[in-house]
């Protein structure tokens, strides 16, 4: 077993803070990605909570502040179970730093994306029971990892608008996968925001704030946005993800025997969207081929697609590109969605295939 117990050959991107994702061809194999293989994403070191001295602390703008412990979280309120996929903000950062380097951020393959049963409570009904206030138009999440690389250093710290923490697919939860969340996932509670950025989703929760407006801390304010413009001085940050494709297998660069090659990769929509069709392309996006597509579980979790190239011997780029059921598709160059701290690639996957 590796680090934080994740399997041997997790691709490793930094040890401390630890940041890994799985190889495509682990990731690919099942619907529901194993606690061993969920990618880990963190700014700081993991936090080691003691379960038992544990609270949930509730307050802000609430007509009852809350100190939850727990026992009290599992027994207080109706418990729910969600299939989610979590996507990293910087996930698939390396094709965008093919094009130009995007320097002091992790170079993401296609794995920092995973998917999980998650179990827990409704933010709503813990919302509810403290009495949100009328002008409470922002929940904010807090953690007690320090991260060096915020300015300063300071602990893990961000919000989401009152819309999307009210909405009952936003969990607190203590399970992952059936069993107690790894202390690398957020044990022993974490916050779930499906369809958006991973860095939403906090882990190691210990105090949820209803305010008037977005954390002020770094990770809100000023990471996780897209750079200022003439027109945005503030940048614009990034919440909802857009339309996403990855190939998994093979991988950029292997070398493949002549004749059928199957290829596996995944698409995953937006908030409220499904995947409706992928596509694979082997003459550089002259001609495509409908990929089979894996039914959704529901919206914003992945989809995992298939195809069997019958490829002749050479230096072959595989091309692919996904539709939502809006329609949308995907921007054909990473160096149209480049951007300096490589955000949501989103760009068509392409991997060189030496056929021989
Ligand atoms: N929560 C805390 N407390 N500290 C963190 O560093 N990283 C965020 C989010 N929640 C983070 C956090 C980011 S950027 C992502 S992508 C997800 O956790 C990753 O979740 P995972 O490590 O369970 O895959
Ligand atoms: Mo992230």
């Amino acid at each position: 077993m590796g680090l934080w117990g994740k399997r041997d050959d997790m691709v490793v991107h930094g040890r401390e803070p630890f940041n890994a994702e799985p190889p495509g061809t682990a990731l690919d194999r099942t619907a529901v990605t194993p606690a061993d293989t969920f990618y880990a994403r963190n700014h700081g070191p993991v936090p080691r909570l003691d379960p038992a001295g544990w609270r949930l602390t509730v307050d802000g703008l609430v007509a009852r502040p809350l100190l939850l412990t727990l026992a009290g979280l599992r027994s207080g309120f109706d418990a729910t179970e969600a299939t989610v996929t979590l996507q990293c903000a910087g996930n698939r950062r390396a094709d965008l730093t093919a094009v130009r380097a995007v320097p002091g951020e992790t170079p993401w393959g296609p794995g920092a994306l995973s998917t999980a049963r998650f179990r827990g409570v409704r933010l709503a009904d813990v919302l509810a029971r403290a009495g949100l206030a009328p002008d409470a138009a922002h929940i904010a999440f807090h953690a007690p990892d320090v991260s060096p690389s915020a300015d300063p250093p300071q602990p893990y710290e961000v919000s989401v608008p009152r819309d999307r923490a009210l909405a009952p697919d936003v969990l607190l939860a203590w399970e992952m996968n059936g069993a107690p969340l790894p202390a690398v996932h957020g044990a022993p509670l974490r916050v779930v925001v499906p369809g958006w950025i991973g860095a939403r989703s906090v882990k190691w929760l210990t105090r949820v704030t209803a305010r008037a407006t977005p954390s002020d801390g770094w990770f809100q304010a000023t990471a996780y946005r897209l750079p200022p413009t003439a027109s945005a001085p503030e940048g614009v940050t990034l919440g909802p993800l857009p339309l996403n494709c990855a190939v998994l297998t093979p991988r950029d660069g292997d070398v493949v025997p002549r004749g059928p090659v199957r290829v596996t990769g995944y698409a995953l929509a937006g908030e409220g969207r499904t995947v409706a069709r992928v596509e694979v392309s082997v003459d550089g996006g002259r001609a495509w081929s409908r990929a089979a597509l894996e039914e959704t579980a529901g919206p914003g979790v992945w989809q995992r697609w298939r195809t069997t190239l019958d490829l002749p011997a050479g230096d072959v780029h595989v091309l692919a590109r996904a539709w939502d059921s809006s329609g949308a598709g995907m921007p054909r160059s990473p160096a149209a969605v480049w951007n300096p701290k490589g955000y949501v690639t989103t760009s068509w996957p392409r991997v060189l295939l030496r056929v021989r």
